[in-house]
């Protein structure tokens, strides 16, 4: 268990790359440049409230939503990290209104690999010293090898990923991922600027006691949705739950992948499909979900199974202990 306790996050890559049904020394380099922007990033975000980079960058992004420039910051070590290491065909940023194609080195155009980020999720938090995240998501491109990536290579439904996971820069930094073989968590000692396996084999817990849903919109989710939530609210049986929302879903996630929960954005009459995107967000913590026996849908589907039509499309997100999700999907089903 020692041993176990204390791999370093290269050591396990290296460990578990024979398990990868690909080819898993590219993915290795793959996740290693993710692992290299993470702490640039981590080492930027700590020192927020220090240096002038937490104020709005005065741009706007796609979503419409204000550039903070720590996002910027962020979005731009996240490509640069990844166009540097020559594994990468393609990126898709959040931040970014359409796909970057990859040939700067790769002149033939011959890399196997998308990957997709959300480079900087919850930073309006930022500037309240609230934890944020990074998330991404790495498939293979469909297209065929030798030609410049086309917006098919990224528009796949969530359950062609071949890698998914986030950074939670929290009371510590850790990263959290899965190539559909489990899922785990490693945590960053800064003094040594590594990363160690300190959450082997993460799993929600079958159900739970937290619901984590911004009940500000309360009167605009749709009648199922709020049945569920005074189901949770009701003095019954293992109820009422705790609310715990801290408004950033990588940590919302965290806890409820380790307490057990359940956490939605449900569309509502002001967002006729929510506001998580599907690409950036819901398909990479739906990998999480189910390969850490936990479940991810909209409220009707599979997450994973949504064909997705363009890359800022949003979509309603449940997403946490199975029972949980099924249980909302329930009074969904019966509103
Ligand atoms: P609201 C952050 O902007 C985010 O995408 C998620 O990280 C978070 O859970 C949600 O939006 C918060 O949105 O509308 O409740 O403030």
């Amino acid at each position: 268990m020692f041993e176990k306790q204390h791999r370093t996050l290269g050591e396990f890559i290296i460990a578990n790359q024979n398990s990868f049904q690909y080819t898993s020394g590219e993915l290795s380099r793959l996740l290693n440049g993710i692992r290299l922007a993470a702490k640039v990033v981590n080492h930027e975000v700590n020192k927020a409230g220090l240096v002038d980079i937490i104020g709005a960058a005065g741009d706007t992004n796609i979503q419409g939503e204000n550039q903070q420039k720590l996002d910027v910051l962020a979005n731009e070590k996240f490509i640069q990290t990844l166009k540097n290491r020559e594994i990468v065909c393609g990126i898709a940023s959040e931040e970014e209104d359409d796909f970057i194609s990859i040939n700067s080195f790769d002149k033939q155009h011959k890399n196997k690999y998308v990957v997709l980020i959300d480079p900087l999720d919850g930073s309006s938090n930022i500037d309240v010293n609230v934890s944020v995240g990074t998330i991404f998501s790495i498939y293979r491109r469909v297209t065929p090898e030798g030609t410049p990536v086309t917006l098919e290579d990224f528009l796949q439904p969530g359950r062609n990923q071949i890698a998914a996971g986030y950074i939670i820069y929290g009371t510590s930094t850790m990263l959290v991922y899965t190539t559909g073989d489990g899922v785990n968590g490693f945590t960053l000692n800064p003094a040594l600027g590594t990363f160690y396996l300190s959450h082997p084999d993460m799993q929600f817990p079958e159900t739970g006691k937290i619901y984590s849903v911004n009940e500000g919109n309360y009167i605009h989710f749709p009648q199922g949705v709020k049945d569920y939530i005074k189901y949770c609210q009701m003095e019954e049986g293992d109820r009422p739950y705790t609310s715990r929302y801290i408004g950033s879903l990588v940590s919302d996630f965290h806890r409820n992948m380790i307490k057990g929960g359940i956490y939605m954005y449900p569309k509502s009459s002001k967002a006729q499909n929510g506001k998580l995107r599907l690409l950036y967000e819901c398909n990479p913590m739906a990998f999480l979900a189910e390969q850490a026996k936990g479940k991810a849908s909209d409220g009707y589907q599979r997450i994973m199974d949504i064909q997705p039509t363009e890359l800022h499309e949003r979509v309603p997100f449940f997403c946490g202990s199975k029972q949980m999700v099924e249980k909302a999907e329930e009074f969904m089903a019966n509103a």
